[in-house]
């Protein structure tokens, strides 16, 4: 096969420079060309075949072309595709009764993206704010925490904290407080205003690294929450639907959010779908006219949502999550390995820190894993996010771990 200076087939090289030339250069991706997927595995444009260990970012927890979503995505897709939601449609009620029965809610709002869960929760806080809690009219505050990720839209980069992400876009929204994350005083303090209305979080921080809060941290915060009157809003669009080893990631601390926000795998990786559960006192609050979406809750969407959320549960993913998430850490500390510093994670949502003096390590060892046969993507330039689909089996961890065992050679 041709291969280019880089070492990259001509195959490869072409698709590389055709996104370069016409397309923004918003991304930084590793030089690997996909065009097929099934289960736990990509493949290249030249044919080799990888382990998917970042699963686009938790959205594909079931596994690449689980053949239950895709035929009801198919199915629908080749009977109503969209209605709007001027009109009714017939799956739109069926999937809104099997959602909130599932997660035990009063209602849901159907949205496409994971921002649009984000900025529909705070719309909905915020009216909550002064309907129910008869916070002053524009004075409605949000709390939020440092390294937080909830999206890319101009609100929810006005409270990031990476400049990255916010610095060169303002003016910035204004009525969002900034604590410290995974620090309760910090949270006991900002709740004395009396014009909050919301805490915003996730239960892991996907983007700083996979950070795991203190055990009790969210139990804690939930219950500070409820004393203050302000809603507690789980961002679990990355940590939920069995990613770490439970339906949600606050079930492992029992904590029911009053807003939750849901995205990523709730299509299985089909297309993007997001939900913002809550009870009436909180939903009601909107009402006919006053938010939407044009695609929200369409057909193709409500058919592939309830597929993906029954094959989790028919697979028990959330348990096979948790027991490979586990082997995954073991297996991981047993390479005793001077380059990683740190092993962490929830389920399989994991992550490594590598200590290296050279500061692009962590890109380099991808790039070894990729050629090896393993995707994975570093974040925040020294560590690097172990999420494979949830189906993952013991041998293909211990498949996986042998092929990062071998690319750590490179950091030698
Ligand atoms: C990108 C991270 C993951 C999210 C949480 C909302 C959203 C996301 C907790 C928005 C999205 C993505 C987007 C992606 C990178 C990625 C990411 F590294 F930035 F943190 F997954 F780990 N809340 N996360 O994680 O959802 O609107 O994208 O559907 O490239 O921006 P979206």
């Amino acid at each position: 096969m041709e291969k280019t200076l880089q070492g990259l087939s001509a195959q490869t090289q072409y698709f590389l420079d055709l996104e370069d030339r016409h397309g923004a250069h918003n991304y930084h991706p590793l030089p690997v060309v996909l065009n097929k997927g099934a289960g736990v595995h990509l493949w290249d444009v030249d044919g080799k075949k990888y382990f998917d260990f970042l699963s686009g970012y938790s959205a594909v927890n079931q596994g690449h072309n689980h053949p239950a979503i895709v035929k009801a995505f198919i199915e629908q897709a080749q009977t109503l595709a969209l209605t709007s939601r001027a009109f009714y449609n017939d799956a739109l009620g069926e999937y809104e009764k099997y959602i909130t029965a599932l997660f035990g809610y009063d209602k849901v709002l159907p949205m496409n993206t994971g921002v649009e869960a984000v900025e529909t929760g705070i719309k909905l806080c915020r009216r909550w704010g002064y309907k129910v809690k008869g916070i002053q009219e524009g004075k409605a505050k949000i709390i939020v925490c440092a390294e937080n990720f909830h999206g890319r839209t101009s609100t929810v980069i006005s409270f990031s904290t990476d400049p990255g992400s916010y610095a060169d876009f303002g003016p910035y929204m204004p009525g969002f407080e900034v604590i410290a994350y995974n620090n309760i005083e910090a949270l006991r303090t900002a709740l004395q205003d009396p014009s909050v209305a919301g805490f915003l979080v996730e239960p892991i921080q996907g983007e700083a690294g996979v950070v795991v809060p203190d055990e009790g941290y969210l139990a804690q915060a939930a219950a500070l929450c409820k004393q203050a009157n302000v809603l507690f809003i789980a961002d679990e669009i990355q940590t939920g639907l069995c990613r770490t080893g439970k339906l949600l990631a606050c079930d492992h601390e029992n904590v029911r959010p009053d807003i939750l926000l849901l995205g990523k795998a709730l299509s299985g990786g089909m297309l993007p779908v997001s939900a913002v559960l809550a009870d009436d006192a909180i939903m009601l609050t909107i009402k006919p006219g006053e938010h939407g979406s044009t695609y929200g809750g369409n057909p193709i969407a409500c058919r592939t949502a309830i597929a993906a959320l029954q094959v989790l549960q028919d697979e028990k993913m959330a348990d096979n999550a948790e027991k490979m998430g586990l082997l995954l850490r073991t297996e991981l500390n047993k390479l005793q390995s001077p380059h990683i510093s740190i092993v962490r994670g929830k389920g399989l949502l994991c992550a490594i820190v590598i200590q290296h003096p050279n500061k692009d390590a962590a890109m380099e060892l991808c790039m070894a894993m990729k050629d090896r046969g393993l995707l994975a993507k570093p974040t925040h330039g020294d560590k690097i996010r172990f999420a494979p689909p949830l189906i993952i089996t013991e041998q293909q961890i211990h498949e996986a771990v042998a092929i990062i065992k071998d690319a750590l050679q490179v950091l030698a």
